[in-house]
């Protein structure tokens, strides 16, 4: 879990005590504004030596792979030393890794809002899962309309937007997420009778299926009715046949979601008995805020260690990964046998992290570094180059932009991100600006090359040191060494976004 990547780490940055400048302050303090007036670009020119593999398109097709509820664990990252992840290894061995990528909020819609709209929760006003930002913000162009509106052809299949918050409209060519998600038979069902024993409902998870959710096991069912296995194979014949150009291709993956059921044969490729678990301090939790505990939910670690399940529940979630993985794999390996292969820009990225154990906490929804780090990879002809990885905080707002960019399309003013062509063409170059996640209203984390520094709605923090604590064991918070950094990175986060104390309750997730 904490092996550092392959690749030897890019210039160091980090958010210094020292030399602060009046200038320098209200540099960072107008840094929102600033992008969401669409003022704001990096200024760092490639180098002359970056080799480019392919001519750059003009119009380059993109195809964006959206991976569901994924934790770091891939090979590529240095994951969990037990993940099978070679597909999509390849990928990022093939263009730029990000490895201190994050996303815009660690819960599925908003994370899914920011990066389609390509604007911050505050700036949307969707916070939560129920929070439908087409009727908040009725105005704003989505990512796969603003193609379709300068003459892309857009093709999804699979989850992109989050429950029903869909646009039917903006897709030239649309596969239903609902009607291909969970045959009967793919993953068995035992209401009242989770195969774990652990009979949970979980907050947001609904009524009657409540209790399958947090659930892990095998599945016999045959795998041409598995979700992801049909929404590949619906996409690769359209690739087959030949896609009119230039276009937007979205596949959103089913798995890894929670309940982690993958075929049997996946599932035997992982011993329970010897599979690793996640690194636990057990005194972690002592040096917490008690705005932290308005997130976790330790009594279910303690359940699922008590109830012997934290190995299966982990070798469950491996094998979920892994075949998630395959179906990745069958895609590109026909997307890689078509005409497009060598004008079309690839994008995979995780809509957010997870937690398994880490902190006795399980899923998602919390402001430390598992459920805010995302897998992030690029590959775009003419402009990264093979094997390259980039250190630098970026977001996953950033996507918008950048895709925007790459493709030659007139910058859309709205997004708040910022492309990322500069650190795809030279990876060691350095990002001042700090990747900013925020969870329900008013809680927020600012994440520099070193820093990872949270701030909650009543004025509760945390800080940890990427550096020393991969972790995130030693809240850094009480000693009043850190004030000064502290201090320099809650001004990353613009005053409007910190509610008065106590204004904000936790909602429902
Ligand atoms: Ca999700
Ligand atoms: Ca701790």
């Amino acid at each position: 879990m904490s092996q550092e990547p392959c690749v030897p780490p890019g210039a160091v940055h980090d958010v210094s005590a020292n030399d602060e400048t009046e200038s320098d302050l209200m540099k960072r303090r107008q840094f929102i504004r600033n992008v969401s007036a669409g003022a704001a670009g990096l200024a760092v020119s490639p180098l002359p030596f970056v080799q480019k593999a392919n001519a750059q398109p003009t119009h380059p097709n993109v195809l964006f792979i959206l991976l569901e509820d994924a934790p770091n664990w891939f090979g590529c990252l240095g994951g969990h030393p037990d993940t099978m992840t070679p597909n999509i290894d390849e990928l990022a061995n093939r263009g730029c890794l990000f490895t201190n990528a994050h996303c815009a909020s660690p819960i599925c819609n908003p994370s899914r809002t920011a990066l389609l709209t390509g604007q911050y929760p505050n700036t949307t006003g969707v916070f939560y899962n129920d929070d439908d930002w087409r009727e908040i913000i009725p105005n704003v162009v989505s990512m796969p309309r603003y193609f379709l509106d300068h003459d892309y052809f857009t093709v999804r299949s699979g989850k992109v937007y989050h429950g029903n918050f869909d646009e039917r409209e903006v897709w030239n060519q649309y596969i239903d997420a609902k009607a291909t998600h969970n045959l009967p038979g793919e993953e068995p069902y035992l209401p009242g009778h989770p195969w774990n024993g652990l009979n949970y409902l979980l907050e947001g998870d609904g009524d009657a299926t409540g209790t399958q959710f947090f659930n892990w096991g095998a599945t016999d069912a045959p795998e041409a009715i598995m979700t992801d296995f049909r929404r590949v194979r619906n996409l690769n014949e359209m690739l087959q046949d030949g896609m009119r150009e230039p276009f937007l291709m979205f596949y959103g993956t089913h798995k890894a979601h929670f309940p982690a059921i993958a075929p049997r044969r996946v599932m035997e490729r992982f011993n329970i008995a010897e599979v690793t678990l996640p690194p636990v301090n057990p005194t972690d939790l002592d040096d917490l805020p008690p705005s932290a505990f308005n997130f976790i939910e330790p009594w279910h670690h303690e359940d699922v260690v008590n109830g012997k399940q934290w190995h299966k529940a982990v070798a469950a979630y491996l094998a979920t990964i892994h075949y998630m993985d395959e179906m990745v794999g069958r895609l590109l390996n026909q997307f890689d046998h078509s005409p497009h292969a060598n004008n079309t820009i690839v994008v995979l990225v995780a809509d957010h992290g997870f937690h398994l154990g880490e902190k006795m906490h399980w899923r998602k929804a919390t402001l430390w570094n598992e459920s805010s780090s995302v897998i992030m990879t690029v590959l775009a002809p003419g402009v990264t180059t093979p094997g390259s990885v980039c250190h630098q905080p970026v977001n996953m707002l950033d996507l918008y932009p950048t895709l925007v960019d790459l493709c030659n399309l007139p910058a859309n003013p709205a997004n708040e991100g910022q492309s990322l062509r500069p650190l795809l063409e030279n990876p060691a170059s350095v990002r001042e600006e700090p990747s900013i996640m925020t969870l329900e209203a008013g809680n927020h984390a600012v994440i520099t090359e070193q820093w990872h520094y949270i701030h909650y709605a009543n004025g509760d923090r945390e800080l940890y040191d990427r550096n020393v604590d991969p972790q995130q064991w030693d809240n850094l918070a009480t000693n009043p060494d850190y004030e000064p950094i502290m201090q320099q990175l809650r001004d990353w986060i613009p005053d409007d976004w910190i509610p008065p104390t106590d204004a904000i309750a936790p909602r429902a997730r």
